[in-house]
């Protein structure tokens, strides 16, 4: 028998395509097992081999389970709305849904290659009209709930993508999709209250198996900061008492406020400045908003104004100066900060520049003072309050904090506050290629939900793509779309002409895979039983606040309703690293991409060298979770291995009995390989099988056919095509008449084991014994082997210890 690579792997393909083995069963056959790959958007460029380091992973798990005897749930999809088709559909005047088509048709080829056990009956498409009448379904649901509100807050917008963006969009300061640098724009948006969710979607995170990093980010993108408001008592410029709360994490450090600092687009300015100091003030002001759209400016030595007014300390009755600042935020906590310069490095800085003086009151032995005894920087550890009055002496975290907030609180001078650094989703873009929201502006009615009988409210198409820029989407210019009869009264009235995000599609196809093709609901109770929540969930890092929070929100919500019945989609998580390469343009070892020329296609991969070789080196080019070089000579390794397992187990079955010690190197093979694999490291699970057979080889070790069919399933969660092919020839069976291998904890013990000798407890040698060899044999054998330090010695006594020493003592 020859490894015809080619040969073989296109009959199996063939056979599966034709005759799938791995089709999902129906809801509620036995265990199930529901493994999902963040599914991909349909790009024009194709899939590269970055794609099939998730894919493979995840099929990897699918198999297993398969094979096991699960019922498992392994699909795939397309998140297909989005910016790029519709960017080409401007550029080439190509409708996006049939750009979006041919993508598809390409991935799905390419992805066929990779012999993931995918049951196509259950792709989904979320530019499907059957498909996002549900997304548009559950818009709805939020609405009637109140989750959805109209608002013309100031938002992120993209002056090349021509839209508003999330918050979470936006990294940087820039565009997340084209570098842009973003503006702040008043522009009518609907926003979904993913703030009313900001404590679920935190304490969520406890019971959820992810990866530490992604729980961290979530959380710091959460940001839940208990402090305090504490009120300032200021006068307005014309004399009234105006108080001026300000919002404080350490309350603690109150007696060394030195200034107080505004956003500069806060409402109070205009009440407290005094006419002589207007100009000036509207000056900066002016200058910073503008700046807020140039990121290098930005970074610039933090700036202010004196805003000519003073506030009142309301522990020490102190005044002090209120300055309007540029790195106050106005719409986090109440847009004003309490100034403590000499515990908080960005008041340190500040008043370094203007002058302001630096009132230490915590002290601590590791604060660290200039030659002239000042602080050389904010110190932000504890220690105990100095300069603090009557809270002196107390531990500044610990008591101190609590002493100063309740002193105030008796005064009716602060009030416990928890605040998020969690602001509200902007769901509306004004772009195309989305779901329409399935609301009617009626100018009696107001704001009228589309009835669900009259859902999808379908894409209509349309002549120019190109955005309007206007702060409308192109959909506005369709008048017979545009206009329609209010739901309600039947008057005339107007569609909303804003889409959806494209994350809106992606909340919830986790939900539509068990029954992508029911008319009536996006689901039923059963399978939301019976499947969810996603066992295994595989995908990248780069999600891990976007669409990985989205999705738990909407999850949220559709628990809260009475949707669903578990309120977390993902049980396990896991983030597959990247594959690097050299890049010849920039000289560095980059991610994949195409501008810097350095992506290999998997197509070339795969007729080069096979898909199972693929598969194979993908998993074994590094621990998954890490990024990792791509290097055309790790085939080369991967594919040498194979010829060989191949060239072994073709002549290596005998019908005689297996030998015991075959036997137990076998076992301890199964035993290390899926120990390895159940800990994600199946780059280390393969070295285990490349070890099990040099020695196989080496030992000319034959199989039982029993052994082999363990082989064969073991190897066929990662080349299944040629396990496909060795089940056949040599066991007359196919793949999923194999079963997993189980492996006996007594054959799969190391049973030759290194001892040691000592004498006197120093060593002095060590044999090779088996495992739960007696003292007597032991002891023979290793008075042989250090018979020089035994020489005329008297052995008064000897110490053995089963499996791992023997000790001589002597005189
Ligand atoms: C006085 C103080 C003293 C502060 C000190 C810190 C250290 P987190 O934990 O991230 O919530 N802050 C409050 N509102 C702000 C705004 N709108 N823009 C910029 N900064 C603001 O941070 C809370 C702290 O951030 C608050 O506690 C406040 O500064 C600042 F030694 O108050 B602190
Ligand atoms: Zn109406």
């Amino acid at each position: 028998m020859s490894y015809d690579v080619q040969g073989i792997e296109k009959k199996w393909q063939e056979m599966w395509q034709n005759n799938p083995p791995a089709k999902t069963k129906p809801t509620g056959s036995g265990k199930k097992y529901y493994v999902l790959d963040m599914f991909p958007y349909p790009s024009g460029s194709g899939l590269h081999v970055g794609h099939w380091r998730g894919y493979v992973l995840s099929d990897v798990y699918a198999r297993i389970k398969w094979l096991e005897g699960y019922n498992v749930l392994h699909p795939m999809g397309w998140d297909a709305f989005g910016l790029p088709a519709e960017n080409d559909a401007i550029k080439k005047g190509i409708h996006p849904k049939i750009g979006t088509a041919s993508n598809i048709a390409n991935f799905k080829k390419q992805l066929q290659a990779i012999a993931a056990i995918y049951d196509w009956d259950k792709e989904v498409n979320t530019t499907d009209a059957h498909y996002y009448k549900w997304t548009q379904w559950i818009f709805l649901q939020m609405y009637n709930a109140g989750l959805a509100y109209e608002s013309n807050m100031p938002i992120n917008w993209c002056t090349s993508c021509l839209t508003g963006l999330a918050n979470e969009e936006v990294v940087n300061g820039a565009c997340d999709r084209c570098g842009t640098q973003v503006e702040q724009r008043n522009i009518r948006q609907w926003v979904l209250r993913i703030t009313d969710y900001a404590e679920k979607l935190l304490t969520g995170l406890d019971k959820l198996d992810w990866p530490e990093k992604v729980k961290l980010m979530q959380q710091h993108w959460i940001g839940k900061s208990e402090g305090a408001n504490i009120i300032f008592k200021t006068k307005t410029f014309d004399g009234a008492e105006l108080d001026l709360p300000v919002f404080t994490t350490c309350a603690e450090t109150l007696c060394g406020v030195t200034f107080l600092a505004i956003a500069p687009d806060h409402d109070v300015i205009r009440r407290i400045v005094p006419e002589d100091r207007r100009t000036e003030v509207d000056g900066f002001c002016g200058r910073v908003k503008q700046r807020i759209t140039d990121k290098q400016e930005a970074l610039k030595e933090k700036e202010g104004v004196f805003s000519g007014a003073y506030a009142t300390n309301p522990v020490t009755n102190v005044q002090v100066p209120i300055y309007v600042t540029d790195y106050v935020l106005k719409n986090y906590g109440t847009g004003i900060v309490m100034g403590v310069p000499a515990h908080d490095q960005r008041d340190f800085d500040f008043a370094a520049h203007y002058g302001l003086p630096v009132v230490q009151v915590i002290d601590a032995p590791e604060v660290v003072r200039g030659n002239d005894g000042k602080l050389t920087a904010a110190y932000t550890g504890d220690g105990v309050l100095i300069n603090s009055g009557q809270f002196d002496g107390l531990s500044a975290f610990e008591n101190g904090n609590k002493a100063i907030v309740d002193f105030l609180l008796s005064k009716g001078l602060a009030e416990s506050k928890v605040h998020y650094k969690l602001r509200d989703w902007v769901f509306s873009r004004q772009r195309y290629w989305g779901e329409p929201i399935p609301l009617v502006h009626c100018k009696t009615c107001g704001v009228v939900p589309v009835p669900e009988n009259q859902l999808p409210v379908e894409l209509p198409d349309v002549e120019s793509y190109q955005p309007t820029g206007t702060g409308e989407s192109p959909l506005a210019a369709i008048d017979w779309w545009v206009n329609t009869p209010c739901p309600q009264c039947s008057g005339p009235a107007k569609r909303e002409t804003n889409t959806m995000p494209q994350w809106a599609g992606s909340c919830w196809y986790f939900l539509r895979y068990p029954n992508p093709h029911l008319a009536d609901k996006p689901w039923t109770p059963q399978d939301m039983n019976y499947w969810l929540p996603v066992d295994l969930y595989v995908g990248g890092i780069e999600h891990a606040i976007l669409h990985l929070l989205y999705a738990r929100f909407y999850v949220k919500v559709l628990y809260d309703l009475g949707h669903v019945p578990f309120d977390e989609p993902f049980t396990h998580l896991f983030n597959q690293g990247m594959v690097l390469k050299y890049s010849e343009k920039s000289g560095l070892v980059e991610k994949m991409s195409k501008s810097k020329g350095n992506v290999v296609n998997p197509d070339d991969m795969v007729e080069q060298y096979g898909s199972d070789v693929l598969r194979l080196y993908m998993l074994f080019m590094g621990p998954p979770e890490l990024d990792c070089e791509w290097q055309d000579n790790g085939l080369e390794g991967v594919r040498r291995f194979l010829n060989r397992l191949f060239d072994y187990l073709s002549n290596a079955m005998t019908s005689e009995s297996e030998d015991e010690k075959v036997t137990r190197r076998l076992h301890r093979f199964l035993k290390e390989f899926q120990a390895r694999i159940g800990n994600f490291k199946p780059n280390t699970a393969i070295s285990a099988f490349m070890e099990w057979l040099n020695e196989a080889h080496a030992g000319s070790m034959k199989l039982n056919k029993d052994s082999i069919e363990k082989i064969i399933a073991s190897l066929s969660v990662m080349a299944p095509h040629m396990a496909s092919e060795l089940a056949q020839a040599l066991l007359g069976k196919q793949l999923q008449d194999c079963a997993w291998p189980m492996y006996d904890s007594a054959l799969a013990v190391e049973n030759e084991l290194t001892l040691a000798i000592q004498v006197n407890g120093k060593l002095r040698g060590d044999l090779i014994a088996q495992r739960g060899t007696v003292q007597g044999d032991v002891q023979a054998e290793a008075e042989g082997l250090i018979a020089k330090w035994l020489e005329g010695k008297e052995v008064v006594k000897v110490i053995f210890v089963k499996d791992r020493l023997i000790n001589f003592v002597i005189k």
